[in-house]
């Protein structure tokens, strides 16, 4: 059965689903997403997702043009015409239509809202759970918060895009990018974690994404006996570390066991890697938003 997507007001197949080719998001970038997973007919921390978004939002002075209630009850109403039960939400605000030009001041009718909730999603392959992902360092950068402020999901993928193009001709499973001043920052589109003597450690938010898997990793750390701590590292620690894993929406906690050809670790995933996983799934699969 056809998916039923919201664009601007209105609930239409995906065929119909269309936005102008002068909407500044295709032309500039300009707009702001989220990626949401819906667990067991609920949906994992909606409501943080959607304060993301609106923060998202506000720093590129975009004015999603409904309450933070509605834009929930949006969400939820697209998981419902859809009959997802597990799924993956894609709300996207930009700009919207106007003249050619990047000054947003040309996009007079005000913001496109567009709402995609898939019933499916497409995962890592369960073999990268139980052996563990390839991962290499970047030779590009991610962009400093003096250029644009990695904090805003913004539509402007390029700076990860290039890295995990990189990644690709390499024959890694993904990449890891370095902050300008040669700290580790985080992956494409995950955030980055190692374990150290029974301490999880991620870098400060100032130049990553402040994940929501990442959030949940640091609030779960205690649950299975491990401190959680943000702090600025290497690649050196990378290296020495015992473990390491990468967190997102998409990815979930996957186990890092390789970092530019050196093993982490003993090169399998790691025990408390597994631990977080079997604790996040535990939690993912009885907490959030009922969708019904
Ligand atoms: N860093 C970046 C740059 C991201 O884009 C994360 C970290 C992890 O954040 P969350 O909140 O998901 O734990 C992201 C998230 C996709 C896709 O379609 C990308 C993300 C999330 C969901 C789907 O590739 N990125």
């Amino acid at each position: 059965m056809e998916q039923v997507v919201y664009v601007d007001g209105t609930f239409v197949p995906q065929s119909e689903a269309k936005i102008t080719v002068f909407d500044h998001g295709l032309l500039y970038g300009d707009g702001v997403f989220e990626g949401i997973r819906a667990y067991n007919k609920r949906v994992f921390k909606l409501e943080r997702h959607v304060e993301r978004m609106y923060h998202s939002a506000k720093a590129i002075d975009l004015a999603i043009p409904h309450t933070r209630e509605e834009l929930t009850d949006l969400i939820l109403e697209t998981c419902r015409r859809n009959n997802v039960v597990d799924g993956y939400i894609r709300p996207i605000v930009t700009r919207g239509p106007g003249d050619l030009g990047l000054d947003p001041r040309k996009a007079t009718r005000g913001p496109s809202v567009i709402i995609i909730a898939q019933p499916k999603i497409a995962l890592y392959p369960k073999e990268k759970y139980d052996k563990g992902l390839r991962l290499v360092t970047s030779s590009y950068r991610r962009v400093p918060p003096q250029s644009l402020s990695p904090s805003i999901k913004s539509l402007n993928y390029l700076n990860q895009i290039m890295a995990r193009i990189e990644a690709n001709q390499y024959g890694a499973d993904e990449a890891l990018l370095l902050d300008i001043a040669g700290y580790v920052s985080e992956a494409s589109a995950d955030n980055f974690f190692v374990v150290q003597n029974h301490a999880l450690m991620t870098p400060p938010t100032s130049t990553n994404l402040p994940g929501v898997t990442r959030e949940t990793v640091l609030e779960l750390a205690a649950t299975v006996g491990v401190e959680g701590r943000e702090r600025p590292f290497t690649l050196y620690d990378v290296w020495a570390s015992d473990e390491a894993f990468i967190t997102g929406t998409a990815a979930e906690i996957g186990p890092v066991v390789e970092v530019d050809g050196r093993k982490i670790g003993d090169g399998v995933p790691g025990k408390v890697t597994k631990q977080l996983m079997k604790a996040f799934r535990e939690l993912v699969t009885t907490t959030g938003t009922p969708i019904y």
